[in-house]
């Protein structure tokens, strides 16, 4: 991991919003486990510096696209983790007062146009908000973050090919963690890389190790910065990986490919334990190291405790906030 042009202020708060996603995930999967949670999750565990890189090249009142797989997304903006614990739950506390859960977490507030069960259902709609942007004048940015199978959906297509042709300032990020539920993207797709696409679009698309924050980083300020300066959509396609199966019911372990073998060569390339260690090896103690880990777990305890203690919504709500044809 290359720290050139990072100090450590910055590289300790890439640390602590890896290590909040990492932490919260861990929770929300023991909640799964004991049957506390309605539902399913799809855990970002192991792609934490995606949305960690991308986010931290951001304005505040930037617009995030999420997808199914968005807890990450929200923590690396700065989400309050009590209210999206209260929502896994189905919490009356929750961002959605419960009503959304995982897949459908919400954070107006940090710019959140939603998670997205529809695969690539978001790619239109964080192009709509660039579109917003760019006719209102307001230098805001969107970024659509979305999956390798979301890249084969006709909605990415459309989406680039608009963006492009009008200039809007929106940056695609692919999150390749290499299946879409138990298909592998190289067995559906017969481009190299999927970033590849942008030349077909007229637009920039760089690959980038989606294992190191920084890396992506880098690539995100470069994006956001031509996005901003009327220049454009980017592609930026990171390579990453997930550790659980699909989601929390899925044991992930049936595919030809994914193994034992590619999950133990990906998981040694763990975005957060690399990180520490580049951190303990040129910059921290282990003791300063534990002492930013303590504060993050007094975090996650305080939101797993809220989100118990929060009550479910009352019957006499169950059709206010949704939609009642
Ligand atoms: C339009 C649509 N098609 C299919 C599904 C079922 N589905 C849910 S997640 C998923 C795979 C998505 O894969 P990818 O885009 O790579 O995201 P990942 O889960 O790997 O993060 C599919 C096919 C869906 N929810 N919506
Ligand atoms: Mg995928």
């Amino acid at each position: 991991m290359d720290t050139k042009g990072y100090n450590l202020e910055q590289l300790k708060s890439f640390y602590t919003v890896m290590y909040r996603m990492r932490r919260f995930e861990e929770e929300v999967f023991e909640f799964y486990k004991k049957g506390m949670m309605p539902g399913l999750a799809h855990l970002y565990m192991g792609e934490e510096a995606v949305a960690a890189g991308v986010c931290a090249a951001l304005n505040e009142d930037d617009f995030i696209g999420s997808t199914h797989r968005g807890h990450g997304h929200l923590v690396a903006r700065g989400a309050d983790i009590n209210k999206m614990m209260a929502e896994i739950l189905g919490k009356k506390d929750g961002y959605s007062k419960g009503k959304g859960g995982s897949m459908h977490i919400m954070a107006m507030d940090k710019g959140i146009l939603g998670a997205n069960g529809i695969v690539g259902g978001e790619i239109p709609i964080a192009t709509g908000a660039a579109y917003t942007a760019k006719y209102l004048g307001t230098n805001q940015v969107a970024v659509s973050f979305f999956g390798d199978g979301a890249s084969n959906e006709g909605t990415f297509h459309e989406s680039i090919n608009m963006a492009s042709a009008w200039s809007l300032p929106v940056i695609y990020v692919i999150e390749n963690n290499l299946y879409g539920i138990s298909v592998d993207i190289r067995d559906v797709t017969n481009v190299e890389n999927l970033a590849d696409r942008a030349i077909g679009y007229g637009i920039p698309g760089v690959v980038v190790d989606g294992m190191d924050v920084l890396a992506v980083h880098r690539e995100a300020e470069k994006a956001v910065k031509r996005a901003r300066n009327g220049g454009g959509p980017t592609i930026i396609e990171c390579k990453t990986y997930r550790w659980q199966g699909h989601h929390v019911g899925d044991p992930g372990e049936y595919r030809a490919r994914r193994n034992e073998n590619e999950k133990a060569e990906w998981m040694a390339r763990c975005p957060v334990e690399n990180l520490r260690k580049v951190m303990l090896a040129e910059y921290m103690s282990e003791d300063e190291v534990l002492a930013m880990e303590a504060t993050v777990e007094e975090e996650i305890q305080n939101a797993v405790k809220f989100a118990i203690d929060s009550p479910y919504p009352d019957v006499s709500e169950a059709y206010t906030d949704v939609f009642v044809e």
